[in-house]
């Protein structure tokens, strides 16, 4: 009986959400995406399969948000966080593709997949979306996909950013609170923790942040704690309120991390002020700095620099653990990995092996990255695009917990080793350990700048990016072109990666590689090269052979 009336649900969803003919969505580097007025079919498939994750998971918290991130405010999509708060496990991606295109019964395989749709299960799936005008909609048709499966329930957490629905399904899971409210309390709280472990002779740094919202979400969210932030002057722009402007457009972290220039909002009166920019759904950060009122070039950190900041504060708090001036009769048993990808300007792996530093590649994609940066005690992976994070190991929190514990009772000994302690436990929970974070990634570089007592300058002098360039190119059909070598390679089409090569050669430190994008029709070109003038022409010359080869 529960059979059947699982059957006539879905295909009465199936039949409320037909696919149109002859169109095919397909599960990219961070889920489905492309025009939010095509996307309900989708979408309310996503909400099927999310439900079914979570019957196959035994009932753990699954979650859907309803975002396209960095795309533009037309286009919509769906991300799939799985129990631990990561993206959706890549061996179900087939069967998203499969469960997605189907047109009347949407469970072709779901025995196949070992679900055990019977009497007895249960599914839970938390939801939520951004700011684009879409994304109401494109929710109910999740809802309808989740109550399609027997014994599915379906929690609306309301307007999020990406990484704060992504730490709810996380916490749900481990039993904690999974609120907003605990999530912004987890935040605050650990950031003042931070701050109160600042040397004294380090405090009083530039308080003044600029801070690009994008016209999204991520904006909105920071004006609602930044009261609560002490020790920084946070000022809002492109912060999604009426009449300040489109979501992602000239305004972003996806803007300025690929145009270089001063976004939309910003004026002659902000030059030298540290900024910061997040994407559309708040899980990307890259900072920067107007260098002059004579041009609108900017002075731009991205993830590398992130990550590069990150690796220096964490090792060196390792090191005063196990060193402590040599007093140290305490120590952790800590691996520290980097993950990075082609992406990674050539300058920062550099600086990160100089440090002598385990720097792992991966395809682009934070589904690629955080799986690696979990083979480590501590991980911690960038995209030069600026989404990444920290993840640390149960077994390392553990260690520090009772190294706090135990460094306690010997102060005054143990007290910078245990400072140290308490910055890396406090780290842990400032960084949202499910997925990259620009809210919780900006309050620790905030925190860490502190620490160091260093300003934009000092943070940008720590090594110097190689001119790079990076292009997009519309071509018919972008999936003609399969990578290889963590997508520095090019094996399809044949004969493309000779005239990579041949180009490339033409140029001191070149570098190049192209590959389809996952959330965009467009194939990327990016390009290294020691001049700015070089790279660009290197990028130029590459793109123009994908032009000429793909049509
Ligand atoms: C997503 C992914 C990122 C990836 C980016 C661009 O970001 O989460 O890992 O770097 O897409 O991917 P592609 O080059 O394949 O278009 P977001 O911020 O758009 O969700």
């Amino acid at each position: 009986e529960q059979e059947q009336e699982q059957r006539r649900r879905l295909l009465a969803v199936a039949s409320r959400f037909p696919l149109p003919s002859g169109c095919r969505f397909s599960y990219g580097t961070a889920g489905f995406r492309a025009d939010g007025a095509t996307m309900a079919p989708a979408v309310c498939r996503a909400g099927i399969l999310a439900a079914l994750r979570s019957v196959k998971l035994a009932g753990a918290a699954v979650g859907i948000v309803i975002t396209a991130s960095h795309n533009p405010f037309g286009d919509n999509g769906v991300k799939i966080a799985d129990p631990d708060g990561g993206m959706m496990a890549q061996h179900w991606e087939p069967f998203a593709d499969a469960l997605t295109n189907a047109p009347l019964t949407p469970t072709p395989s779901s025995r196949d997949e070992g679900i055990p749709l019977g009497s007895q299960h249960t599914a839970q799936v938390l939801l939520g979306r951004d700011t684009r005008p879409t994304g109401a909609y494109l929710l109910d048709a999740a809802l309808q996909g989740i109550n399609a499966i027997v014994g599915a329930c379906a929690i609306d957490m309301g307007i999020l950013t990406t990484p704060q629905l992504h730490w709810m399904v996380r916490s749900k899971n481990k039993g904690v609170k999974a609120s907003e409210s605990d999530y912004f309390m987890q935040l605050i709280g650990s950031f003042r923790r931070m701050l109160e472990l600042v040397p004294k002779d380090k405090i009083g740094g530039e308080e003044k942040l600029i801070v690009d919202g994008a016209n999204g979400i991520g904006g909105v969210k920071l004006e609602q704690i930044k009261a609560e932030l002490s020790g920084l002057d946070i000022n809002v722009r492109n912060s999604g309120k009426e009449g300040e402007g489109i979501l992602n457009h000239m305004c972003g972290a996806d803007f300025v991390q690929k145009e270089r220039v001063t976004p939309h909002g910003f004026s002659s009166e902000d030059v030298g002020v540290r900024c910061a920019s997040l994407d559309g759904d708040a899980d990307r950060l890259v900072y920067f700095r107007l260098p002059s009122a004579s041009d609108n070039r900017v002075d731009l950190v991205d993830g590398d620099k992130i990550l590069s900041l990150f690796a220096l504060f964490i090792r060196e708090q390792l090191d005063i653990v196990n060193n402590n001036g040599g007093q140290a009769n305490k120590s952790l048993s800590a691996r520290l990995g980097i993950v990075q990808t082609a992406y990674a300007n050539g300058a920062s792996t550099q600086f990160l092996k100089s440090l002598g530093l385990e720097v792992a590649f991966t395809p682009t994609g934070v589904k690629y990255l955080h799986k690696r940066a979990l083979d480590y005690d501590i991980g911690i992976y960038f995209e030069a695009n600026g989404h990444g994070t920290v993840v640390f190991s149960e077994d390392l929190i553990s260690q520090l917990e009772s190294l706090s514990n135990e460094l306690a009772s010997q102060a005054p000994t143990g007290s910078a080793q245990r400072h140290a302690v308490m910055r890396l436990l406090a780290t842990s929970q400032l960084i949202n350990q499910a997925v990259g974070d620009a809210l919780s990634g900006l309050l620790l570089v905030e925190a860490i700048l502190q620490y160091k007592g260093w300003s934009f300058q000092n943070w940008c002098e720590l090594y110097s990016d190689l001119p790079s360039r990076q292009l997009k190119v519309k071509v018919k059909d972008r999936s003609v072109i399969v990578t290889t070598d963590a997508e520095t390679k090019v094996s399809q089409p044949s004969g493309l990666q000779e005239l990579i090569d041949k180009e490339t050669a033409n140029y001191t430190h070149g570098r190049c590689f192209v590959r389809p994008s996952g959330t965009e029709d467009v194939v990327r070109v990016y390009a290294e090269a020691s001049t700015q003038v070089e790279a660009d022409s290197l990028a130029k010359s590459v793109a123009h052979h994908v032009e000429r080869i793909l049509g």
